[in-house]
């Protein structure tokens, strides 16, 4: 099979470098984005995300033209449909989130227009188990006049497969090339043009199985994470009240040869650790136990962190009885929702900050390196100023994020100020 135009939908934070890495092999890349502000960005040949030499690769490939954007679909030989799958709001707190398919839903639609005889289409998004064969039907539904491997099989006209993404935000040009991919093809004649479509670019194995055991792996990968990094976040409980020191504890305990404790935080945030377990959860809830449980003990870390702010707050009034509380300044170091990159999605930083910010009992300073303009539901609430600013200016310092600049902060700077610590950079 010769790929002569690819085309991948959805120029995000997987979408956009997978574009450029294909550009980057010299083939004509068609990327797809329904917002036309992404679309300018990446034909000027610039990027709307932080990620570590992507800037250079877009570039490049703009200039050199085998990349352009467009916000409609234009005819390719293959497909990569790299679009958000978030949950849908639940309006009670012990309800499970369901998945929402809807930008799969119509990133299929559109792409089904474009569709010609021999074109493959891939599903990169995290999805539930199942949703290939649906996005499968969704194109058929939309092209009665072209075959699919649901109802013809290996004769297909088209071929279509699940190969979920793996890399890891801040290092996604090197594991896109690195790491192994799972290709979860309809029939084998799906997964043998899956495979020979990376192999442009992947060096890693590319191993296959069904698309449903596909979509089970990347819930799974993420899911093990999160449950391991619950672990972290319920010892890290355990030890405040029992006045241990966690990242002491942990790192002891790692010296035993088979045991491997992640690292405790101000919660889990990110759209994939802290959204996809839950896809599992929603399609087995009586057989998800461990699973669900992770995620409850993660997502009560920031209401911890809180708690534990008011306490802070409370200590430091009665230590300094001249001073009220609207006289106290609180700097919440980093909004990302893990260290070194912009991205803010499901943070916990942002909302403990957000939160801190509602409450409105002292005056509350931002430190985010990774970004300019803070987002506009704090905008009114608290100021965006460098580490020295809230350094000078600050009673109390609250660490949620283990940035780069914040590791450079001495001990000498932090005399004096109250100071919690959820990542252990400063302890
Ligand atoms: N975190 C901790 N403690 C740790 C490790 C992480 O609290 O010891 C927190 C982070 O601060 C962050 C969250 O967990 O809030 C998630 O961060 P992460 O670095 O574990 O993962 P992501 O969300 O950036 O990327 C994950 C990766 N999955 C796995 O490592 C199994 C990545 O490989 C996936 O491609 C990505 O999800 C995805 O797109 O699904």
């Amino acid at each position: 099979m010769s790929f002569d135009t690819i085309s991948v939908i959805g120029l995000g934070y997987i979408g956009l470098p997978t574009a450029a890495m294909f550009a980057s092999k010299e083939k004509k890349v068609v990327g797809v984005d329904v917002n036309q502000q992404t679309v300018d960005i990446v034909n000027a040949g610039k990027i709307h995300i932080i990620e570590p030499d992507l800037d250079v690769m877009v570039k490049e490939a703009v200039e050199k033209g085998f990349l352009k954007a467009v916000v409609w679909p234009e005819p390719a030989d293959a497909f990569l449909i790299a679009v958000p799958t978030p949950f849908l709001p639940v309006k009670l707190i012990d309800l499970v989130p369901e998945p929402d398919l809807s930008y799969i839903k119509s990133a299929a639609k559109s792409v089904a227009k474009v569709l010609k005889k021999g074109d493959l289409v891939i599903l990169e998004s995290t999805s539930p188990v199942g949703a290939t064969e649906q996005m499968a039907s969704w194109l058929s539904e939309a092209r009665s006049d072209l075959t699919f491997p649901q109802t013809h099989g290996e004769d297909s006209d088209i071929r279509i497969a699940y190969c979920p993404e793996r890399v890891l935000p801040g290092h996604v040009v090197r594991e896109l090339v690195e790491n192994d991919r799972v290709i979860g093809g309809m029939t084998d004649n799906c997964s043998k043009a899956a495979i020979e479509l990376y192999k442009i670019f992947v060096r890693g194995d590319c191993v296959v199985t069904n698309a449903r055991t596909a979509e089970m792996v990347k819930l799974t990968e993420n899911a093990s994470r999160d449950v391991s990094i619950a672990f972290a976040n319920e010892l890290s409980v355990i030890c405040d009240k029992s006045d241990i020191d966690v990242w002491e504890l942990i790192r002891l305990a790692n010296r035993h040869p088979r045991v491997n404790i992640l690292q405790p935080g101000p919660g889990v945030g990110g759209h994939c650790i802290a959204v996809d377990p839950w896809f599992i959860v929603s399609s087995a809830p009586n057989e998800s136990q461990l699973i669900h449980a992770a995620r409850r003990v993660n997502d009560f870390k920031p209401k911890w962190v809180i708690e534990k702010v008011k306490a802070t707050l409370a200590e430091f009034l009665l230590s300094n009885p001249s001073k009220a509380a609207n006289d106290i300044t609180l700097a919440c170091f980093g909004l990302a929702f893990k260290a070194d990159i912009d991205d803010l999605r499901e943070s916990p930083a942002l909302a403990i900050t957000k939160d801190l910010a509602m409450l409105n009992v002292c005056n509350i300073l931002v430190v985010e390196p990774n970004i300019s303009i803070l987002p506009a539901s704090l905008s009114e609430m608290v100021g965006l100023v460098s580490v020295s600013a809230a350094l000078n200016q600050s009673d109390i310092c609250l660490l949620l994020v283990d940035h780069a600049e914040f590791k450079l902060v001495s001990k000498s700077d932090l005399e004096n100020m109250a100071i919690i610590d959820t990542k252990g950079i400063w302890s």
